[in-house]
């Protein structure tokens, strides 16, 4: 192998094309390598004469350069020593994660991954795989390199590459196929699921599930007993089942998946090599793309967002009795949420027959709930799940209560006294939240004693499904409430995201001018709210905004504009281009949406929505002869998902989210937003690029000054002249 040089080997390119000092250095420099931080990355021993390696890594052991090399520095090592086998095994929390993303998009590092998994593939002596925790992408395909695979049986393995944009680059396309089939091996690729133990047993991609106090001692006895056996040897046969693939084919709508199935195609008809060499190809396609980009940064994004410079985890409340204030549909969904997580809860009503019937709507729930349906949720387990269920009339069923959540109906005046009543009745260490999802928080802490006690946990609706907890601290919130509703977050597997105190949080303040701009899209002759929806759809928006609104509830946003004195003409600022007329005449005519079956759609089928003509007659009135009778798809994508992006800008500079990638994480997990896209401010800085952003904002806002939020963000366009990547934004403010 001639280093610099892009090899044939399935090494991953991104990892080899460094032409940094002549061959040699570099080999010399590799056995260095292997001497120092590797050997201490994977730890050797030789076992009644089979060598146990041990990867040592943390947190993931993740297949970093150090681990690579002391994997081939390992196994030589062996083969030195006349070693009769040897077994591989993850230190700590579980077998190696995958490649260390870390290193993608950095200068590349040897041994190439396509050198370990041979190294262990094509030993001449028996090779085991002992795999705990979760055994998955690159780690999954070292196992598969090995001739055996032992796991312990809450072990679980997989091939998730597809959600960072890129596909399984280590043989991992060509030897899950040769393990389990084509089909299955497709399957679980395409979808990235991991895979139980049981499952990977019956599959054939493992060959014994035991107990993981025996696991490594299993799997000495299984080199001990084996000959050596390859996975390449194996022939692959075609699909069996032509319709699951025609499925999956149908939902491969984004670059990895199809290429995954591409491989998978190439494995059925080639040999190993020439496999590798197509899935080495199309990995280098996929590698650097725009949606690798995007899904890898929201990978990291993901991990970030759950931390608060200047606010440590210890600072948190044991939380072991939680209280939810008001039992209608958010409040049940995050009582939920809590017994789904094990901890005792009360919801709290304003009468015994309401607190009975918030437990009997949260039971109605679960017993609806597809999961309870198809057997999922045991009566068994949701018998324990009621069990740590209570409601009540009276506020003090709450005073031994660790965290309190509100979510009664938006009025800051009714939000108030119920703090006021909580202050009186709960410990001073007890954290109240409230689920406001536009009121000022710092304006309810007004109300207690100790303001520092007092947070945001913004739910989205439904609370027990949607996977965004977007926290909010008030000018006067403490540490320990921070802490608190953070780790709360992480208890309940949410993506848990902190915002500042100011109108609509992160969210909400974004989908303002994103609102707004889809309406003044309405003016335009030939643009309807099936033109906008069909743009949005088509960019990779989870729904529309106007099917969004009638699932939201068009009379929620029209109290909101009401509450702002929006909705009356004359208290408006006639400088100010108000495009919400048209909702507000939607909202006045009672099309509240879903809930009463007509809105911005008609819906004769319960949530399917169908072009009504009275709302094209009711559009008709808005129309704006002065302007451009056609608006194109490309047109509606540029102006409401450039405001959005911009408004986004602002939140920054205002200091209302801690990272641009909070954003990100906002709106990709909580507002439908493609996550192959990033999220609104990856998109625009690092795909559609910040000078173009400004540029196209700036003809909008001249075409249309009365309109506020077009006009380009300081932070943004400071950014944009200086040809900034989001990665710099600190830098700017
Ligand atoms: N590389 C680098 N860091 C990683 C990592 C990885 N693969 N996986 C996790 N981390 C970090 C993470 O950023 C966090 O750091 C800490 O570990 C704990 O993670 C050749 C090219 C393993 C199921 O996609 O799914 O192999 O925030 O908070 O909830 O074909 O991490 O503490 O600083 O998520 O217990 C394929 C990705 C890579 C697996 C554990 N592998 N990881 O979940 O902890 S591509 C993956 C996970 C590949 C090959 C290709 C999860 C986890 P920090 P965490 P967790």
């Amino acid at each position: 192998m001639v280093l610099g040089q892009p090899s044939m080997d399935g090494n991953l390119g991104v990892l080899a094309l460094h032409p940094r000092g002549s061959g040699k250095e570099q080999l010399e420099l590799l056995w260095q390598l292997s001497r120092s931080s590797s050997m201490s990355a994977v730890r050797y021993a030789l076992r009644n004469g089979v060598a146990v390696l041990h990867v040592t890594s943390p947190p993931v052991n993740a297949l970093g350069a150090a681990v690579r090399a002391g994997l081939v520095a390992s196994m030589e090592r062996a083969l030195a020593d006349s070693a009769t086998g040897l077994v591989v095994v993850g230190d700590g929390l579980t077998f190696p994660a995958g490649a260390d993303i870390t290193e993608f998009g950095k200068p590349p590092m040897e041994p190439s991954f396509g050198e370990v998994m041979r190294a262990f593939e094509d030993a001449d002596i028996p090779t085991a795989a002992a795999i705990h925790g979760t055994a998955l992408g690159g780690g999954f395909e070292l196992a598969m390199s090995c001739h055996y695979r032992v796991m312990s049986s809450c072990a679980r393995v997989g091939l998730p590459e597809v959600h960072l944009g890129i596909l399984p680059g280590a043989g991992g396309t060509q030897r899950l196929p040769r393990l389990v089939g084509a089909d299955a091996a497709a399957e679980i690729m395409v979808t990235g699921r991991q895979v139980s133990a049981e499952e990977a047993l019956a599959l054939g991609a493992v060959d014994a599930v035991v107990a993981k106090a025996d696991l490594e001692a299993e799997a000495v006895k299984v080199v001990e007993a084996s000959p050596v056996r390859r996975t390449k040897a194996v022939l692959v046969d075609g699909f069996k089942d032509a319709d699951s693939i025609a499925k999956l084919k149908a939902r491969a709508t984004l670059d990895a998946p199809k290429s995954i199935i591409q491989c998978v195609e190439a494995a059925v008809c080639n040999d190993m090599q020439d496999g590798l060499a197509f899935e080495e190809a199309r990995f280098r396609e996929l590698q650097g793309s725009t949606q690798a980009n995007a899904l890898q940064h929201l990978f990291f994004a993901e991990r970030a967002c759950s931390k608060v410079p200047g606010v440590s985890p210890e600072d948190a409340v044991d939380v072991r009795a939680a209280g939810v204030v008001g039992g209608g549909t958010m409040g049940r969904g995050i009582a939920m949420c809590f017994v789904d997580n094990g901890l005792p809860v009360t919801i709290l009503e304003t009468s015994a027959d309401a607190a009975a019937a918030a437990i009997s709507g949260v039971e109605e729930t679960y017993r609806r709930s597809s999961a309870f349906k198809r057997g999922r949720l045991t009566e068994e387990a949701l018998t324990a799940k009621l069990n740590l269920l209570s409601s009540a009339s009276d506020v003090d069923a709450l005073k031994d209560c660790d965290l309190v959540v509100e979510a009664v109906f938006e009025d800051m005046a009714v939000k108030r006294s119920i703090f006021a009543d909580l202050d009186r009745v709960t410990k001073p260490s007890c954290v109240l939240a409230s689920n406001t999802s536009t009121l000022s928080i710092d304006g309810i802490a007004g109300a207690v004693a100790d303001p520092a006690r007092v947070v945001g946990m913004h739910f989205f609706s439904p609370a027990n499904v949607m996977r965004l907890l977007e926290n909010v601290r008030g000018a006067r919130t403490g540490p320990a409430a921070v802490a608190t509703a953070m780790a709360m977050g992480k208890r309940l597997r949410k993506t848990t995201v902190l915002a500042g105190d100011d109108f609509g949080f992160i969210g909400n303040r974004m989908l303002e001018p994103y609102g707004r701009e889809c309406l003044a899209l309405l003016r335009h002759a030939n643009c309807g709210p099936e033109l906008v929806d069909a743009a949005l759809l088509e960019y990779g928006m989870a729904m529309g905004f106007f099917q969004m609104s009638d699932l939201a509830g068009n009379d929620i946003g029209y109290a909101v504009r009401t509450s702002l004195g929006l909705t009356d003409a004359a208290s408006r600022d006639p400088a100010v281009e108000y495009s919400a007329d048209v909702a507000d005449a939607l909202a006045r005519a009672g099309r509240f949406g879903q809930k009463v079956g007509r809105g911005w759609y008609a819906y004769e089928t319960p949530r399917v929505p169908s072009s009504d003509p009275a709302v094209a007659e009711l559009i008709a009135g808005f129309k704006d002869a002065s302007l451009a009778p056609d608006v194109t798809r490309g047109d509606v994508v540029d102006r409401a998902l450039l405001a959005l992006a911009n408004e986004g800008f602002r939140v920054l500079e205002e200091g209302l989210a801690l990272r641009p990638s909070d954003i990100d994480v906002v709106w990709t997990s909580g507002y439908g937003f493609p996550r192959h896209r990033g999220g609104p401010m990856q998109w625009a800085a690092d795909d559609v690029g910040l000078a173009e952003v400004k540029a196209t904002l700036e003809a909008l806002h001249a075409a249309r000054p009365d309109v506020p939020y077009l006009k380009p963000a300081k932070l943004l366009a400071d950014m944009a002249d200086a040809g900034a990547k989001l990665g710099d934004w600190e830098k700017f403010l």
